[in-house]
């Protein structure tokens, strides 16, 4: 009956669901509010926010970004890598447990949750950025295919344990695969045809579907890309995928460098809101920043105007993993100040915006 219902309605009301037919009400519910909220603003999200920044770890409710504008990240991403191994800590020392809390804490809060899976590789069991050639292994079946299949269940385990207030499953946007367009993981472009990337996905989502996990939204994230072509080449499809995104580092901080990280973010953001609106599909930043932010005014000066205009969910900045390696400020690092006045931006929304919509109802 309700099935019917909503095939008698046209496109309008069937876009706001996700790509999985039997995802949880609170999944759905983001879904369609994430879809509402893009028109009005751009998520700020931070990678580890809640588990460590610069000088400091697993410290009770702190975070650089709250340290410095008085908020919370709007969105938090989290990475999975080496739960695969059975391992108590991810690939960047974070303990699950951990992150299974921040997670629901996040959730609580009305913040949003991403993760990413930096695997190992289930071929030789070395790390993610070994680029032996391994998904034709794994699709032919034997062993590689055994393990992968292991390693899905623990991530259908832990995305299965995480709970809210009344035991619902806590909806998560999970982006496997990323950044395969360059050829450093070993699902990059050189070390797999698009068939067999796009056989990979299929797998995957199939599996974690008939391990009962209804909490997620996909999300396909490419790294940088020249064309629209290129960027949709390996896009398994409108079936498994509820989000389109990008990752984009800033590496050559001088003058010419800072135009042509504005001028190529959004002519990537031209090209990836158009397929946004072709497939129906939400948009996002999956990763960017400028490492250590030595420049003063990075914030409102390249930041603000590469994504100024665009309907956007989300723009995720990276870990602020070590003194030589982070990417939002921190109380006296040098772009502090100016990050406070990019948080003062109508375009950019932290913690309390976004929970006051209230994306899980
Ligand atoms: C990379 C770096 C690494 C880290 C990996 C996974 O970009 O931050 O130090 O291990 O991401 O989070």
């Amino acid at each position: 009956m309700h099935f019917l219902y909503l095939m008698g309605i046209s496109g309008a009301l069937a876009q706001h669901l996700p790509s999985d037919k039997k995802a949880t009400p609170e999944t759905q519910r983001l879904y369609s509010n994430l879809q509402r909220l893009a028109q009005k603003g751009v998520m700020f999200g931070h990678q580890d926010d809640l588990a460590y920044g610069v000088g400091w770890q697993y410290e009770e409710g702190r975070s650089d970004v709250k340290s410095v504008v008085g908020e919370y990240p709007a969105v938090f991403g989290w990475d999975l890598g080496h739960l695969e191994r059975g391992d108590s800590v991810n690939l960047d020392n974070v303990p699950f447990s951990k992150m299974r809390q921040y997670i629901q804490e996040v959730y609580a809060r009305g913040g949003v949750n991403t993760i990413s899976w930096h695997l190992n590789n289930p071929y030789n069991g070395k790390t993610a950025w070994d680029t032996t050639m391994t998904i034709r292994h794994i699709l032919a079946g034997g062993k590689p295919k055994r393990t992968y299949k292991r390693w899905l269940n623990t991530v259908a385990d832990f995305m299965k344990s995480l709970k809210g207030p009344n035991g619902e499953a806590v909806p998560v946007i999970f982006r496997p695969f990323h950044e395969h367009t360059g050829s450093w993981f070993w699902w990059g472009k050189q070390a797999c045809t698009p068939e067999e990337y796009k056989q990979l996905w299929q797998y995957t989502v199939k599996r974690l579907q008939k391990k009962k996990v209804h909490n997620l939204l996909y999300a396909y994230s490419t790294d940088v890309f020249p064309t629209k072509e290129e960027y949709l080449e390996r896009y398994p499809s409108d079936e498994i995928v509820d989000l389109v995104g990008f990752d984009t580092y800033h590496r050559d901080h001088s003058p010419a460098g800072d135009s042509a990280f504005i001028a190529n973010t959004r002519r990537m953001l031209s090209i990836l809101q158009n397929v946004g609106q072709e497939h129906q599909k939400l948009t996002a930043i999956t990763e960017t920043g400028l490492e250590q932010i030595p420049s003063p005014d990075w914030w409102t000066r390249v930041l603000l105007p590469s994504v100024k205009g665009f309907h956007l969910t989300y723009v995720l900045l990276w870990r602020n993993g070590r003194p030589d390696h982070y990417y939002a400020p921190y109380p006296g690092q040098v772009s502090a100040e100016n990050f406070r006045q990019f948080f003062q931006d109508n375009q950019l929304w932290f913690e309390k915006k976004t929970a006051a919509e209230n994306l899980y109802k």
